[in-house]
């Protein structure tokens, strides 16, 4: 199904001209109420005007997660504080996060691309969705939630982890779409195995995976063995949250459109951050289009993919390829984002810690596990388990 036919099939040419004029507004609005940027202009000696479209966007700079750090927790927002109808947060590269808002009009977006990529995955407004994304400061759980509601679906609200209570949920609604993480979904579907449950016994059709990277061979696995179709869903805190792009059911493995009316993206060598042409590998850059509250020029995702409108079927929008890797050190631990960093600020405030230590990310099942392991400075904490057990739950 195609939630807004009109905008999703849109003929290039005029989806070109819609970018550019909202582009146009976004530009304005960003150089006269940040002054982040309008410095950064000014010093470039660029106005707003001298951008005549999409085309022209590699002559500004890029903003990185460090000038969402440097300007916690509200300094890129274009507006007060008091016209803010949500805030969520993500993981930053340090102890602090980065804070993403939202206004009315804001949420009113972030529902749309939700409701068209549920669509795009196979879900329609008669079917009930599990959704098993994490509720709170992430964008997942009440992202998904939102957009569900708009599109029309009966909504199940569960939230990540215990797996226990989600089998019975899953077999007693009868939900037909589920969304959440790939890995979650291996639990899942491991867990039945473990447990003899049968499948079938759930109505599940459409799973709608995210937040983290995962491949093919995954996919199967998670389609076998819950009997379903499985789609790919991806997006960040800074451009919106989940619904960037999402993959159609029923072209799998082509890539995920992006909603480009919305986020326009281009790609750029990781190394120089020259703009690359369509079909080769690079970081994917995004700028927002009608975001209000908190606009960004040139997202440096980091992460890394190629752009296609190859295999656009249903849709005009562009395709990205799954994301291949990270043009940065982040890792991504069941959903969550890890920076070493954060692991390393811990590390060097405890005085009885020298500051080498080791990440070692392995799989239980299908679950990340990182280990930290760290050098004493004095021999004697070894036998120290009071303080062991303190600097571990740190
Ligand atoms: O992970 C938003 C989201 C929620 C996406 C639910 C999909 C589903 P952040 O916590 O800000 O936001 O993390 C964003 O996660 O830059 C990617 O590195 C990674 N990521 C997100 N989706 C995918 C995906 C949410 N489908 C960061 N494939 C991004 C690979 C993904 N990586």
């Amino acid at each position: 199904m195609i939630y807004n036919k009109e905008i999703e099939t849109l003929p290039l040419k005029e989806l070109r001209e819609l970018q550019n004029k909202r582009l146009a507004t976004m530009l304005n609005r960003i150089y006269t109420k940040v002054p982040f940027y309008k410095n950064k202009f000014d010093e470039l000696g660029i106005n707003p005007g001298d951008i005549k479209g999409v085309q022209d966007l590699h002559l500004l700079p890029f903003t990185k997660k460090t000038d969402l750090r440097d300007n916690y927790p509200f300094g890129l927002f274009t507006c007060d504080v008091t016209k803010l109808n949500r805030i969520h947060c993500s993981s930053g590269t340090t102890g602090k996060p980065t804070v993403v808002g939202y206004t009315k009009n804001d949420l009113d977006v972030f529902d749309e691309v939700i409701a068209r990529s549920l669509a795009c995955a196979g879900a329609t407004p008669e079917m009930r969705l599990h959704n098993a994304y994490g509720y709170g400061l992430f964008t997942g759980g009440l992202g998904m939630h939102s957009g569900a509601t708009k599109l029309g679906m009966t909504v199940i609200p569960v939230s990540g982890g215990m797996t226990d209570r989600q089998l019975q949920l899953l077999e007693d609604f009868q939900s037909e779409v589920i969304c959440c993480t790939p890995s979650y979904a291996q639990t899942i579907a491991n867990e039945c195995e473990k447990r003899g449950i049968d499948t079938s016994r759930f109505n599940l059709k459409y799973a709608i995976l995210g937040a983290e990277p995962w491949t093919d061979a995954i996919r199967k696995e998670i389609e076998q063995k819950l009997n379903v179709k499985a789609t790919n869903i991806y997006g960040l805190s800074e451009i919106i949250g989940p619904g960037v792009s999402q993959e159609d059911f029923e072209e799998q493995g082509t890539g995920s459109y992006i909603w480009e009316d919305h986020f326009f993206p281009e790609i750029v060598d990781k190394d120089t951050g020259e703009p690359l042409p369509y079909g080769e590998e690079g970081v994917l850059v995004l700028t927002t289009l009608t975001k209000e509250a908190f606009p960004v020029l040139r997202y440096w995702t980091n992460d890394i993919c190629s752009l296609s409108y190859d295999h656009s079927i249903k849709r005009t929008h562009v395709k990205m390829s799954p994301i291949k890797g990270r043009s940065d050190d982040m890792l991504i631990i069941r959903g969550v984002n890890l920076f070493h960093t954060q692991v390393e600020d811990v590390i060097t405030n405890i005085k009885e810690l020298s500051p080498n230590y080791q990440l070692i990310v392995s799989k239980h099942n299908a679950m990340d596990i990182v280990e930290v392991k760290v050098e004493v400075v004095d021999n004697a904490l070894i036998n120290n388990e009071d303080l062991i057990k303190k600097f571990s739950k740190k």
